[in-house]
């Protein structure tokens, strides 16, 4: 197994260049909204780690109920001595079951666009699998058409579990998924995260928890704005609103405005009228068929697919 050091501990770009010019932007537009990505800055990272562990957030502990339950399973479908390479690893939590899981990974690869969560997970997987070589890349999607993994000829594994791929616009996921499968090559396989259309019983709670956690991970994107972009925004002037758009198959996250009021960022101006809103994550939710056909688009099959028994959460293996 050979690596080349391209990336290795060398940040791929400075992520943050574009927030103020993504703010300025979203805020004119028409309908106010701002890309997702910015909600992970490190107290923004840090409160989703805390909302991984409310009760009502079901995602994550289904997901690695899965990942452990079906262990064996996905060993014996995936390649020995692989590269496992992570989009959007955040604290690398799943990572070590899935190195657990596998016959002799070679190498790990995660990829975020948080330094902040990237480099400490880094290090950690680095002291837990001291027979993994550890490649991180500081980054973000938009990059990855431009990525390359100078990797030797070990096989790929791209993993993204979480289901992350539900932040993005059906036309983004299938941009995401053709760059996995081009930065990846033939013959990769792919283990991704994809939670499942269920009742608004469960679904609501688990973006509105009763602790405020999910609130307060919204609300400090205006409180970054604050800090990084000279932004006068009052944080007690907007709630946070987490509703289910039926024709999207998505719940969205908007920051609400409780009053007409204007705030500014750097110097330029923006209107609220009372009740207006920032609209700042989209969380798509999927049937079996709706991931399969977005998989199919995106140059990938389901080769296998596994469910919790509640059919709360899919853990899919595309080739
Ligand atoms: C990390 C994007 C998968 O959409 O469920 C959790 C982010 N937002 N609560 C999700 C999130 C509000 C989460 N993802």
């Amino acid at each position: 197994m050979m690596l080349e050091p391209f990336h290795a501990h060398e940040p791929h770009q400075a992520p943050d260049d574009d927030f103020l010019d993504a703010v300025l932007h979203g805020l004119s537009l028409p309908k106010k909204s701002i890309p997702s990505r910015f909600l992970y800055d490190a107290r923004g990272s840090d409160l989703f780690e805390r909302i991984t562990r409310v009760p009502e957030y079901y995602p994550t502990r289904t997901e690695i109920g899965l990942l452990r339950a079906r262990a064996a399973e996905i060993e014996a479908a995936l390649p020995s001595g692989a590269v496992v390479v992570e989009f959007g690893s955040g604290s690398s939590r799943k990572t070590e079951l899935l190195l657990a899981a596998l016959d002799q990974p070679c190498a790990y690869v995660p990829i975020d666009i948080s330094a902040a969560a990237l480099y400490p997970a880094a290090r950690r997987i680095e002291q837990g699998f001291p027979d993994v070589g550890v490649y991180p890349v500081l980054g973000g999607f938009h990059d990855l058409a431009r990525m390359r993994l100078p990797l030797g000829d070990s096989p790929l594994i791209g993993f993204f579990p979480g289901s992350t791929i539900g932040n993005f616009a059906r036309h983004e996921a299938v941009d995401f998924l053709l760059s996995a499968r081009r930065l990846l090559g033939p013959g990769a396989a792919f283990l991704l995260g994809a939670d499942l259309q269920k009742p608004l019983n469960i679904l609501l709670p688990a973006y509105n928890d009763a602790d405020g956690v999910t609130a307060a991970f919204n609300l400090n994107l205006l409180a970054r704005i604050n800090r990084d972009l000279e932004g006068t925004f009052d944080l007690d002037a907007f709630e946070h609103a987490a509703i289910y758009n039926e024709r999207y198959h998505r719940i969205e996250m908007h920051l609400r405005s409780l009053a007409r009021q204007s705030a500014s960022v750097a110097g330029r101006s923006f209107s609220f009228a009372a009740g207006e809103t920032i609209h700042t994550e989209n969380s798509h939710k999927y049937t079996p068929e709706r991931f399969g056909r977005l998989a199919q688009d995106g140059g990938w099959e389901v080769s296998r697919a596994f469910y919790d028994e509640n059919r709360l959460f899919s853990v899919n293996l595309l080739a």
